[in-house]
């Protein structure tokens, strides 16, 4: 891995999770140019000072544009999924509607999954697939948060095709998230609705080249039902390294 790379092409500093696909999914939608810098969260590489200076909350992705237009030559560098996704619209003038209707939708939908999918999923996956056994309690309230979700975007998509009026960063940010539910104990197929969503979204060429490069693709050994961490991995991921 090295941080230090130069040319006008987008740096994606990169973990193959699904906060990383998402931004992946934009890139090769918009036809954007950009290489990856891959990071090993399990290993700790984004706990090393290098990265601290580019996102000092040290989670993954990050993006730096060496050229933004209008940047008078100086280089963007952002952390957090949804400004990266709306920053890569605004870039490429794609995936967000230029009517403030339609867009204001499209960021409503992007914020609830930034907030509330995206966390709570997080905190499921965290209670029934990290977490030491005994938290039945947690994994029961995370799980049925995740459930709630999924009900409200199955409502959500009864009578549309997408999140907003037309394909966004929203159904982006959600999409990447939905994989592998069925490792919470939840079968996409009882959402019907979001289930013809996921695979209409799925089909999508830039969507399928996520999936399969292997420099994009996430590795079967982060979809295991329940990891076997080792203390160092762990350490780096939840434990005392994080502190320091
Ligand atoms: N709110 C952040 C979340 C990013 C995030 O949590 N990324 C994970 C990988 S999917 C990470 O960096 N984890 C490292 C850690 O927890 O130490 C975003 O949307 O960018």
């Amino acid at each position: 891995m090295s941080i230090n790379q130069s040319d006008e092409k987008l740096i994606l500093h990169y973990v193959r999770t699904s906060n990383g696909q998402k931004i992946a999914i934009l890139l090769e939608e918009a036809g954007i140019d950009y290489e990856t810098v891959e990071y090993d969260i399990f290993a700790g590489d984004h706990l090393i000072p290098a990265f601290r200076e580019i996102n000092p909350n040290q989670r993954l992705p990050a993006l730096v544009d060496p050229a933004p237009v209008g940047g008078g030559g100086q280089a963007l560098v952002l952390a957090e999924t949804g400004a990266m996704l709306l920053y890569l619209s605004e870039k490429s003038g794609k995936f967000l509607s230029p009517d403030i209707y339609r867009k204001m939708e499209a960021v409503q939908w992007l914020a609830w999954q930034i907030s509330g999918l995206g966390p709570m999923l997080g905190q499921a996956y965290h209670f029934a697939r990290y977490a030491p056994g005994g938290q039945k309690y947690a994994v029961d309230r995370y799980a049925r948060e995740a459930r709630r979700l999924l009900s409200v975007m199955e409502a959500r998509l009864a009578d549309r095709k997408y999140l907003a009026v037309e394909y966004s960063i929203a159904d982006m940010a959600c999409w990447p998230w939905l994989q592998n539910v069925a490792n919470i104990g939840i079968d996409r197929a009882e959402y019907p609705q979001v289930q013809q969503w996921f695979e209409t979204i799925r089909s999508r060429p830039a969507v399928q080249h996520v999936l399969n490069a292997d420099e994009l693709a996430v590795p079967s050994g982060y979809t295991q039902k329940r990891m076997q961490l080792t203390p160092n991995q762990w350490s780096n991921l939840f434990g005392r390294t994080i502190a320091t």
